[in-house]
């Protein structure tokens, strides 16, 4: 049986040099061998995902082949997740995040990225799709008891959906940090409207990070 050191490197290789079955193997190996699922998913993956946001940023690495690392990644984590369930184990979560893709908008392939990674990162993420309501931001948050908000917009016309976004949780009472993202917002955009900017996936993590208080 492989050892934990030689599981974790073929999890964080799998997902690093997009090999979907290195990776699903790679995970039922962790299951036989008794490595924890949230190991698997911190020390194997998550390791996997970062270096890929690393090598797109630095535009080593097309945006098709960041999608599909996240799928990688997702597949993977569906290997792991019925053994995470059963044993109950939770990953200490850095922060608990309502996200969506604002009213009006159907893309999400942004979106989704930010959540792998935000997950990577550690994150609670509770994603409510694209074409989100408005006021389906307010009760994720309230049945989640989220502590964060993110609002992904493409589009000029969506854009202020992501001033409604905000404004309705302001007038809820509820009071937790917006990140808004996507290519039509901007850092001036953002601070307009009363809400915080991440130009990408990779830095969406460390703002969320400091966002709460809890370092870059
Ligand atoms: Co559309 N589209 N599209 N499209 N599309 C754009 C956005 C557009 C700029 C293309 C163009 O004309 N040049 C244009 C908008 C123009 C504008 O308003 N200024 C446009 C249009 C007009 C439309 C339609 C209206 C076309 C039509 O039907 N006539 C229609 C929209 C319908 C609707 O939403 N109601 C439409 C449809 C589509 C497809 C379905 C074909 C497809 C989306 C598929 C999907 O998402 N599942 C699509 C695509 C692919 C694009 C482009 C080409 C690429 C978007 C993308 O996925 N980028 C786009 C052109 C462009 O953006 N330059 C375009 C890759 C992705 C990794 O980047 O989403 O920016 P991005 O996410 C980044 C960051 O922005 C950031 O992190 C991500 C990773 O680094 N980020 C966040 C994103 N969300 C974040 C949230 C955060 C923080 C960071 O915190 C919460």
């Amino acid at each position: 049986m492989a050892d934990k050191q030689t599981i974790l490197a073929e999890l964080e290789n799998g997902v690093k040099s997009l090999q979907q079955e290195m990776a699903i193997e790679a995970a039922k190996k962790a299951l036989a061998a008794g490595v924890s699922p949230v190991e698997a998913i911190e020390h194997g993956l998550a390791k996997g995902i970062r270096a890929v946001g690393e090598k797109f940023e630095k535009k080593e690495m097309f945006v098709v082949e960041l999608i599909y690392a996240a799928n990688i990644m997702e597949e993977a984590i569906k290997v792991l997740e019925p053994e995470m369930k059963r044993s109950k184990e939770k990953r200490h979560a850095v922060g608990i995040m309502v996200l969506g893709t604002v009213a009006g908008d159907i893309h999400d392939i942004g979106k989704n990225l930010v959540r792998i990674m935000l997950e990577a990162g550690g994150f609670e993420v509770h994603d409510i799709g694209k074409d989100a309501p408005t006021e389906s931001f307010v009760l994720k948050i309230r049945e989640t008891e989220a502590n964060l908000v993110g609002a992904s917009s493409l589009m000029t016309t969506t854009m202020e959906v992501q001033k409604e976004v905000v404004a309705t949780l302001r007038a809820a009472e509820l009071n937790m940090p917006v990140m808004v993202g996507g290519a039509a917002a901007t850092d001036e955009w953002a601070k307009e409207i009363g809400a915080t900017y991440a130009s990408d996936a990779n830095s969406a993590v460390s703002i969320a990070k400091l966002l709460l208080g809890k370092g870059g």
